[in-house]
């Protein structure tokens, strides 16, 4: 009798569970903030009836992931993240081509990176990079309000800021970059020294620092500049920054990943992902990037890019495997090490 009543259970079990996912499966890997992963998980899931698992890593950390599984792929598309680390596995052959129906709703930055790689990623977001503040902890600890990056250099600094490693984040390895970009090569590597002398701890997520900052751990963030907006619409203490010199930016990106095993639900990930009224969704969980949809919605909190003094990020350039490697390596060995 107990064993029929199981088996009638499993099998109620069976019948609900199977209308909810009768279009199968998706392995999602997510390289930005988990609220919207989540999010972007659960509206996929019911939209479709596709049955998702995801993976949360940060930017870097999700490109070494990929190309450890190259020759036996496990996931099907990577949604967020720094666009740099996308057009790298682009170049190493980890993504493949994919022409959305919705590549003519998007803005022309979000389809740079399209043309870029023969269709191998494409942008979703851009945020520009800045940095945030405590202004309760500035204030009881009488440091000087920080405006620019060269700013963050003062001695009053030490130990009252947080960075990500490069290596493993795409924020900071966007601020590796940028520096380059912004003070030569030189000039950046010796701001990246100086600023390494300030640096209470480097995280693996970008976003950690910012995160910290709010609780009340350390003083300044380096961040994009809507990351440390979220904390302020949270509620913290939180003042962001966008640098006086100029600041890089980000085109976050999606790519399908090459050898996905199920690749037609992977096109119709990206397909949702370039969708307006999705990327209108991100404001529900306080991510205020620019949307790559023309139509989408941007929330009245979300920084206005246009008033942020942008470089002309060269993303061909930063994004390619040399590059990305040297600077990567070269940080390793000239900063990284160094005493602070
Ligand atoms: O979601 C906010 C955000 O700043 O996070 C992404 C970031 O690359 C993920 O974190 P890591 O720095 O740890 O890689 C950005 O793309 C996104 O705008």
């Amino acid at each position: 009798m107990r064993i029929i009543r199981i088996t009638l259970l499993s099998l109620l079990l069976l019948m609900i569970a199977l209308p909810l996912y009768a279009g199968g499966r998706l392995t999602y890997y997510c390289s930005t903030d988990i609220p919207w992963c989540e999010l972007m998980k659960k509206e996929f899931e019911k939209r479709t009836g596709i049955r998702v698992s995801m993976t949360r890593a940060s930017s870097g950390e999700t490109l070494t992931k990929i190309r450890a599984e190259k020759s036996n792929p496990k996931g099907d598309v990577w949604w967020g993240g720094t666009g740099d680390p996308h057009l790298q596995a682009a170049e190493e052959g980890l993504s493949q081509a994919y022409n959305s129906p919705k590549l003519s709703e998007l803005h022309d930055w979000a389809k740079t990176p399209h043309q870029a790689t023969g269709g191998k990623t494409v942008g979703i977001y851009l945020g520009a990079l800045g940095f945030g503040y405590n202004r309760e902890l500035l204030a009881k600890k009488g440091l000087p309000v920080p405006k620019c990056w060269n700013d963050l250099l003062h001695s009053a600094y030490k130990d009252e800021i947080m960075m990500a490693y490069p290596s493993t984040s795409g924020t900071a390895y966007t601020t590796l970059a940028s520096m380059v970009q912004l003070f030569g090569e030189e000039g950046g590597f010796n701001y990246m020294k100086g600023l390494h002398k300030n640096i209470s701890q480097y995280t693996k997520s970008g976003s950690a620092g910012i995160k910290a900052s709010a609780r009340g751990e350390i003083t300044v963030g380096i961040v994009f500049v809507h990351g440390a907006v979220k904390q302020a619409v949270s509620g913290f203490p939180i003042e962001a920054v966008s640098p006086c010199e100029g600041t890089g930016y980000e085109i976050g990106s999606v790519s399908i990943i090459k050898g996905a095993r199920n690749l037609e639900n992977a096109k119709k990930f990206v397909d949702f992902a370039l969708t307006a009224d999705v990327q209108s969704r991100s404001a529900e969980v306080k991510s205020y990037q620019v949307p790559s949809n023309k139509n989408a919605v941007s929330a009245p909190e979300a920084p206005d890019v246009s008033s942020i003094k942008l470089i002309d990020y060269n993303h061909a350039l930063y994004g390619s495997k040399v590059e990305r490697t040297r600077l990567l390596k070269k940080w390793d060995a000239e900063v990284k090490v160094l005493p602070r």
